[in-house]
């Protein structure tokens, strides 16, 4: 018999996890086995709104028909090749994505951490080759409080010690900085000549939802241009309408040297990402510089594809403006009435309240467990900040019954 078969309860599916399974993560207790545009079902059929929307992969909303269905049409027919050879889907791919995003090239991986982890590559390479950087002495700037990863070198540029402590020796070549602060970035680039990079978050999502101030992008990207520095976005949680815009970096008309992509690229169906640039900058690749067995394969090119179609035809970025800004209107007529929640912050329908309580207090996670017996899924990012991030497919009739639960759940919260 199939282990799927006898799968009856949440219980028995988090008994097997917890038996089998390696415990780097603390989920939410709720079991989920169905989903559909907005909503997710658990075990028992207890149907919930997603507002955390797998971190913003599932931006199309779940088991969208149109990206299932490239996927299981391109799955019957040739599922992966290498780039030993080429196949005839990734080229269709690579034109409409360089055409969405306005670059000359694309190069395609899987996960977010390896398209940040090309990226830095590339930005190396490129100082090496085209800056005339010593080799081996290339320093790419990046900040505070960033999230572009799990692997080895990522976490070696993070200052949140649990992702990074006892994971080393680490990688150097990295400056850290304050987030949000231009005069911070102009000091090291003015009196470092050995950067080549400024990676940076266009909105810090696991660090709290942090949106800088006006004007911070476009200034950064003018002193990376003044600098002879590359300006590196990492989109891969802001990107593909999140926050109300195709790309966070179009909130202030900035086009990045390097555009790392991934997460909804995909609309959660498939692990996609991929890195754009420029001829001047991409042209620094060459064969046998880098690669993977499955960048760029048929399922993945099909996908992507749909899901940036789905993006476009439903006018995703255009309705997560407008309901975020509902969303937030409407939670700051609740804020003054409530001494539960300090604010509301966010752009697009990427949002995250602040719980009025120590970092080191269980009440954000109290709150989420409230929120899901209320029927409504999401989970704290650090300590007293709750972020909402809902599919972009959401009605405004749907948000709004997603707030009125919010604020039920919220006003009846005892903090014991
Ligand atoms: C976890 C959140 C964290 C990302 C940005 C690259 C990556 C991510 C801006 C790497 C991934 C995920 C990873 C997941 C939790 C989630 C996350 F902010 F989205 F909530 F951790 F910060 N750049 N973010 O946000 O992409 O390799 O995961 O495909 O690792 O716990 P990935």
């Amino acid at each position: 018999m199939s282990i799927l078969e006898n799968i009856t309860s949440s219980k028995d599916a988090i008994a097997l996890e917890d038996k089998h399974g390696a415990h780097n993560y603390h989920p939410l207790p709720v079991v989920l086995s169905k989903g559909e545009g907005v909503y997710v079902w658990d075990v028992e059929g207890k149907k919930y709104y997603d507002f955390l929307s797998a971190y913003s992969a599932v931006n199309q909303g779940h088991c969208h028909p149109k990206i299932v269905n490239a996927m299981t049409e391109q799955a019957k027919t040739l599922t992966l090749t290498s780039r030993a050879f080429y196949n005839d889907m990734l080229g269709k791919y690579e034109k409409y994505a360089t055409e969405t995003f306005h670059f000359d090239k694309l190069l395609p991986m899987n996960t977010g951490a390896e398209a940040v982890e090309t990226a830095l590559k590339i930005c190396r390479k490129w100082a090496y080759e085209e800056k005339g950087i010593v080799e081996n002495n290339a320093e790419i700037v990046v900040c505070e409080n960033n999230f572009h990863g799990r692997t080895t070198t990522i976490i070696s540029f993070s200052n949140d010690p649990v992702a990074r402590k006892n994971f080393g020796p680490y990688t150097d070549g990295f400056i850290k900085i304050e987030y949000d602060n231009l005069s911070a970035l102009e000091e090291v680039l003015k009196s470092n000549t050995n950067v080549a990079g400024f990676l940076v978050e266009p909105i810090q999502g696991e660090a709290g939802v942090y949106v800088p101030s006006e004007g911070y992008l476009s200034g950064a990207k003018a002193l990376c241009e003044k600098y002879n520095v590359l300006f590196i976005a990492d989109e891969v949680q802001t990107g593909i309408a999140r926050t109300g815009k195709m790309i966070a970096v179009d909130y202030e008309e900035v086009k990045p040297d390097i555009l790392i992509l991934g997460k909804a690229l995909s609309g959660g169906a498939y692990p996609v990402s991929a890195v754009l640039a420029d001829d001047r900058i991409m042209g620094v690749i060459r064969p046998g510089n880098h690669g993977s067995t499955f960048g760029g394969n048929p399922i993945a090119a099909a996908v992507a594809i749909a899901a940036l179609e789905v993006v476009k035809e439903e006018k995703l970025a255009e309705n997560a403006f407008e309901l975020g800004e509902l969303f937030r209107d409407e939670l700051n007529k609740f804020i003054p009435h409530t001494d539960l929640v300090n604010s509301v912050r966010g752009k697009g329908l990427l949002n995250a309240i602040l719980i009025n309580d120590s970092e080191d207090s269980s009440t954000a996670w109290d709150i989420c467990m409230a929120l899901k017996e209320n029927g409504l899924l999401a989970k704290p990012t650090h300590g007293n900040i709750i972020r909402f991030a809902p599919p972009l497919v959401m009605t405004k009739e749907q948000l709004l019954d997603c707030v009125s639960i919010i604020i039920k759940t919220l006003k009846e919260f005892k903090n014991d």
